[in-house]
């Protein structure tokens, strides 16, 4: 029997500022970590991307007309802060208000995230997430932003605290690009911890009515046999990728259990311990109270076994599959069980770490109220076919199946008890990746990146589908 939702449910598409609005340059933007990152790369460009900054309408246009009734989006914080402080841009601020408008003019909820790993580029040559002058900046932008916009109902404090600390300074696929600083990682985390306590603090006492979360990338992981040394590895994985900021964030403190393994692991690679301080204890206790909403981003699960030799990654950046190397000393080597599809990122097709990671928070964080899956999709090589006109409609059977899998999965677990209120597919429209740049589409829309052309993919008609009527469409 097809699966159903509750009427209530909402069903989004997702984006975030730098990933879709190009325009890098315009209007007095600040500079971010990426400008310079990238421009030193030379792989690719973040303008154009999908030029949302200029397209905006158009693309809540079709999501009215596709179904979407919600939008993730962020705010680029250098669009109104170009140092990250001080002096205000008018003209980011302006933009900021025409797309919320545009929201409401398509009926089209706008869920906003405050910091998608856009850190303005002065904040990051000081520290980024390190430095202290970078929390107490943020938590002024987002008050700025709360008192500037109140025709926002929904905010995100920050999207991912920990794939950002971990690309940064554990796998350096992220700007400064350093390896094995797991010191660093831990610490860059806790501080985007206490950053978003503050605000969401801060929030309440504002008294605006709205809601406030935070979102977490969830890569559900799982021991590769039932040794002790491979559930070992999967517990320190698991602590390094999930539970410190599970627990942080939705518990408002870290349990010994959690601490012990973080410690085991950088104990391993002679590394201090992250420091915290009472006060900023008590500020992530009092958040987790007042918490309206957890967001969870999964798209893959990951297996792990025991491994004691130096660590070494490589990110597969080009879908080349089968090249992700992932070996960490001190925590363990990711290894797929076989018979576990893949897409041509290594990215493991398994619907139920998404119901596990659903039930996850129902039991074991009971303070939070409501969850909503923020992110899951699938990233493909798609192109153009040859004479496509305007009618032209992209078939891309794959991501169907996959959302019919993983929605399967988020029905089950509401059929459980997880209280999750919405879905928000990644994304709405092909945009711009972080490390793989533009050959890695996501979209229920096709972008043509040189004409910036929209053409409906085949998905998003079944999505339509599915908004309307909140069962599974076969
Ligand atoms: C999430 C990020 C998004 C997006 C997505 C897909 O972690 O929040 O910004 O990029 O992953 O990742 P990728 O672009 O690497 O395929």
């Amino acid at each position: 029997m097809s699966k159903t939702f509750p009427k209530d449910f909402i069903f989004g598409g997702a984006s975030a500022a730098y990933q879709v609005e190009g325009a890098t340059k315009e209007d007095g933007k600040g500079r971010v970590l990426w400008d310079d990152y990238l421009e030193k790369q030379g792989r690719f460009s973040p303008d154009p991307a999908a030029d949302f900054y200029h397209h905006y309408d158009e693309d809540l246009t079709l999501s009215e007309k596709y179904g979407v009734r919600a939008l993730r989006l962020s705010i680029a914080w250098s669009r109104i802060f170009p140092d990250g402080d001080g002096k205000v841009e008018p003209r980011g601020v302006a933009y900021y208000h025409r797309v919320f408008k545009s929201c409401q003019e398509h009926h089209v909820e706008p869920f906003v995230t405050l910091h998608h790993f856009d850190t303005p580029e002065k904040l990051h040559e000081e520290g980024d997430w390190l430095s202290p002058h970078m929390v107490n900046a943020f938590v002024d932008y987002a008050k700025f932003c709360f008192k500037e916009f109140p025709e926002v109902k929904y905010w995100i404090t920050i999207n991912e605290p920990t794939s950002m600390a971990v690309q940064q300074y554990t796998s350096g696929t992220f700007p400064p690009a350093e390896t094995g600083r797991f010191d660093k990682t831990f610490q860059a985390e806790h501080n985007e911890m206490v950053a978003h306590a503050k605000i969401v603090n801060a929030y309440k006492d504002m008294d605006l009515g709205g809601k406030i979360g935070i979102v977490h990338a969830i890569q559900t992981v799982y021991p590769y046999s039932d040794t002790e040394a491979d559930k070992h590895a999967a517990a320190l994985q698991d602590a390094f990728e999930n539970r410190l900021y599970l627990d942080g964030t939705l518990a408002g403190k870290y349990s010994p259990e959690t601490l012990a393994l973080v410690k085991e692991i950088l104990d391993a690679n002679e590394q201090p311990m992250f420091n915290t301080t009472p006060e900023e204890m008590d500020e992530l206790d009092k958040a987790a109270h007042q918490l309206d909403f957890v967001g969870v981003n999964n798209y893959f699960s990951k297996w792990l076994r025991a491994y004691n030799g130096a660590s070494e990654t490589h990110h597969n950046g080009t879908g080349a599959k089968g090249t992700s190397v992932s070996r960490l000393h001190g925590i363990g080597e990711e290894k797929r069980p076989d018979g576990i599809e893949t897409t041509d990122w290594d990215w493991a097709i398994y619907p139920r770490g998404m119901h596990d990671t659903l039930m996850r928070i129902h039991n074991d964080y009971p303070l939070v109220p409501e969850i909503f899956v923020t992110e899951n999709g699938i990233g493909m090589k798609e192109s153009l076919p040859e004479g496509a006109t305007a009618d032209t409609i992209i078939q891309d059977p794959k991501r169907i199946d996959y959302l019919k899998k993983y929605l399967s999965a988020i029905a089950d677990a509401i059929s459980e008890g997880a209280n999750v209120k919405g879905y928000f597919i990644w994304s709405l429209q092909d945009q711009f990746s972080w490390t793989n740049g533009y050959s890695k589409r996501y979209g229920l829309f096709f972008v043509d990146f040189p004409t910036q052309k929209r053409y409906i993919k085949q998905s998003a008609l079944w999505f339509k589908q599915l908004s309307d009527t909140h069962v599974i469409p076969d």
